[in-house]
């Protein structure tokens, strides 16, 4: 993207998600139709996905569109999780620009790494005094935090973006970043501070491929350098020539080159045009995640992170990689008779996440016919019975368990009243019968107008499943 400098009519996104989810759920429910439940997120606009692999959970780092952008608008970033690839759950908002006093504005494209017990969170931001385009640093001790100004002060800048961490096996850590050039600093063991100076990657065409048309830019390299290493190969997975971008990648025999250019990763797809990518190898999988234009009212600036399973090549390269509506297949099972969140979610419809005052995030913002999916939940031999914690300032109403899709079986409801209050949590239990097998789980919610209640979580009991992950 060209770089300078440029607001949640949430209603408006919520509301034309749940007409694609409508249409989404119609065609889950023609027989041997892929789902579609790309992109992972449906309530808000994410970007610029940056994923990792920690305790057998896929961590993924997002910015966050604001809804009707017409720049990029971004005041804060995001976390989801998932152990099976399909199920999200939503972290809400461990780090936002007031974590950084000295930011001002643009919460890019980032990068998380753990080190020393701890995870960090490097970010482009435009620093306030000079309004300069610099990397700041955050900390914290969880993966999805909350995250603290590791410095209180920006760790480089240079005015260039998308900063990148990669750990070396030898222990070296490298931070690269750039647009339009390509930098790197050698980080030192503590990952908030660097020995000798910001170096430049020299952005040659046998490294970086050939661009016609821009003379001040002759190689593909855009931004959003992803470096890793995989069978000692060096892998740079970056956003090629805006505009639109595509993914291209070049590899090298060390962190720092030389670099070879070798092809593309991702053609240009998906309404957006700029794309991002991140790469990481999960319980015997390889993924790919990006984001494109793909929800209602999406486009370059109100983007969303979609995710692709794929396989290298057995000679190392990289495959060619398409956006898809179905994204990867489920790894395992959900267990539902262990608490899940409400905000576990693979795809939902009219709902919002909110932080909750029993700790981590709530769904909310309810209304009747908004539904909820969570995929191949593992009944077993059958549940008897359903426990959600549920709060509401108004008179509730009811949550039905479904099979399959929104009009599938009904396989209990369970009645939500008031509590006094959105946050006034109390648990309600309703009697199941028919929930066998391992099925899509519907929570379709209804009842008067307005806002009916929220949910934290929910649990079903009486079953015997054995279920392979959640
Ligand atoms: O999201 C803002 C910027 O757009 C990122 O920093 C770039 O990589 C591009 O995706």
């Amino acid at each position: 993207m060209k770089l300078e400098v440029a607001p949640r009519a949430r209603k408006g996104l919520r509301r034309s998600i749940a007409a694609i989810a409508s249409l989404a759920c119609a065609v889950a429910l023609l027989p041997g139709t892929a789902q579609a439940d790309n992109p992972i997120v449906q309530n808000i606009y994410t970007a610029d996905p940056a994923p990792i692999v920690h305790n057998g959970r896929v961590y993924v780092y997002t910015g966050h569109d604001e809804d009707g952008s017409t720049y990029f608008t971004m005041r804060e970033w995001r976390v989801y999780s998932s152990a099976d690839m399909v199920n999200w759950t939503d972290h809400g908002v461990p780090m936002s620009l007031a974590t950084f006093a000295w930011a001002d504005a643009n919460a890019w494209a980032g990068h998380v790494v753990p080190r020393n017990g701890k995870f960090y969170w490097y970010v482009p931001v435009r620093q306030r005094s000079n309004g300069q385009m610099v990397i700041g640093v955050g900390v914290a001790e969880s993966p999805t935090g909350p995250f603290r100004d590791a410095l209180g002060r920006p760790l480089v800048g240079n005015g260039e973006i998308d900063p990148h961490a990669l750990i070396d096996d030898n222990g070296q850590a490298y931070l690269y970043w750039g647009n339009p050039n390509l930098w790197y600093v050698r980080l030192n063991p503590d990952m908030i501070s660097f020995s000798g100076g910001p170096t430049q990657i020299p952005l040659t065409t046998a490294g970086f491929g050939t661009r016609t048309g821009n003379p001040s830019r002759p190689t593909l390299y855009e931004e959003g350098p992803w470096v890793y290493k995989r069978n000692g190969l060096y892998y740079n997975v970056f956003a090629a020539q805006c505009c639109s971008e595509f993914i291209a990648y070049s590899t090298a025999p060390g962190p720092t080159g030389p670099w070879t250019y070798r092809g593309t990763v991702m053609p240009r797809q998906g309404s957006s045009f700029t794309n991002h990518p991140g790469v990481i190898d999960f319980n015997g999988g390889s993924y790919f995640f990006y984001h494109n234009g793909a929800l209602p009212g999406g486009g370059g600036y109100t983007r969303s992170v979609a995710v692709e399973r794929f396989a290298y090549n057995s000679d190392g390269t990289l495959p060619t990689i398409n956006m898809t509506a179905a994204g990867p297949p489920q790894i395992g099972t959900l267990n539902p008779y262990v608490r899940q969140e409400a905000e576990t979610i693979a795809w939902g419809s009219g709902i919002e996440t909110e932080p909750s005052s029993e700790g981590g995030v709530n769904v909310g913002y309810i209304e009747n016919g908004d539904h909820i999916k969570v995929r191949g939940v593992a009944f077993g031999s059958g549940a008897t019975s359903f426990t959600a914690r549920v709060a509401s300032n108004t008179g509730g109403g009811r949550i039905e368990l479904r099979l399959d899709g929104t009009n599938g079986p009904v396989v209990g409801t369970c009645t939500v009243g008031g509590t006094g209050g959105w946050q006034n949590w109390t648990s309600t239990t309703c009697a199941v019968g028919g929930a066998t097998g391992t099925r899509d789980l519907y929570l379709r919610f209804t009842g008067g107008s307005g806002y009916l209640f929220n949910v934290n979580w929910w649990q079903f009991g009486g079953g015997s499943a054995v279920p392979s992950h959640g």
